[in-house]
């Protein structure tokens, strides 16, 4: 029996923020796909253990892992210790993420630091280290969960659009250092999507639910849930002449100029 381009059964995947969210929602597909889990948060271990419950209540293998993506000594101890507990990591997500929407003139410039920090360094360091075992083993997939904010800008996320833009940059770097290797580094470009993190701006009524609403092609916020298809084919063999790209899941907001609100 062929196995599916898209089986991910007996591969390691590490999805970082993945307690909640784009990250869970993700994970979940990759899981169910066949892959084993690595769950990372840095909240606490009660978010990661509830977590495991939800992964495993759908049947999936997952391990959790509390630790700052920020802080390269608990990467590196994070990966040596999943590396000798779980095994070789196959698949890394890069998604955890912060935003914080505040006008770039009246934006301190730590917390510009802290969104890049987090957003932007975060990838790098993580895939520095986790990059070091696929090269060794000539194969791997690197996932970076880039944004609307890799192409345009918005007001009030300067800071999260440089990280962001700044991450699709690096994902073609990386997938121009390492594509030799047989490692392949894409990006997902999620739109607009129903979590938490776009709560305070999706509420009935906000002017940003209707303009988005309007803005989509779709005409509706995305369910985290349709990110799992993008995420199943870069982590999985079906993508293995893929590099350097992002794949866009926005319900069409990146093909169009828009419409007015008037217009179907
Ligand atoms: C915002 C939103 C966006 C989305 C996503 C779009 O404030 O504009 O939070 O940043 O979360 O990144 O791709």
């Amino acid at each position: 029996m062929s196995i599916s381009l898209f089986d991910l059964t007996g591969k390691i995947a590490l999805i970082t923020g993945s307690t909640h969210g784009l990250g869970m929602a993700m994970a979940k597909g990759l899981g169910k796909a066949g892959a084993t889990l690595i769950i990372n948060g840095n909240s606490s271990q009660l978010k990661i253990d509830d977590a495991l419950e939800i992964y495993k209540a759908e049947g999936i293998n997952a391990y959790g892992y509390k630790f700052n993506v920020t802080d390269e000594s608990q990467v590196i101890n994070a990966i040596a210790n999943i590396e000798k507990e779980v095994g070789h990591i196959d698949i890394l997500v890069n998604n955890a993420g912060i935003i914080k929407r505040v006008p770039l003139e009246e934006m301190e410039v730590d917390d510009f630091k802290e969104v890049i920090n987090v957003d932007l360094v975060s990838p790098f360091l993580v895939s520095k280290h986790v990059v070091k075992g696929m090269i060794a083993r000539k194969e791997g997939k690197i996932i970076n969960i880039c944004s609307m904010m890799s192409e345009l800008g918005r007001n009030t996320v300067g800071a999260y659009a440089a990280a962001k833009g700044g991450l699709k940059m690096l994902t073609q770097n990386m997938a121009t250092e390492w594509a030799k290797h047989n490692i392949q580094t894409n990006g997902i470009g999620p739109g607009y999507f129903a979590t938490s993190q776009t709560a305070p701006i999706r509420v009935d009524g906000h002017p940003f639910n209707d303009f988005i609403i309007n803005r989509t092609p779709a005409g509706k916020w995305g369910n985290p849930d349709d990110l799992q298809g993008a995420a199943i084919f870069l982590a999985s063999k079906a993508s293995n002449f893929v590099n350097g790209q992002v794949v866009y899941v926005d319900g069409g907001i990146l093909a169009t100029i828009g419409k007015p609100s008037n217009e179907d």
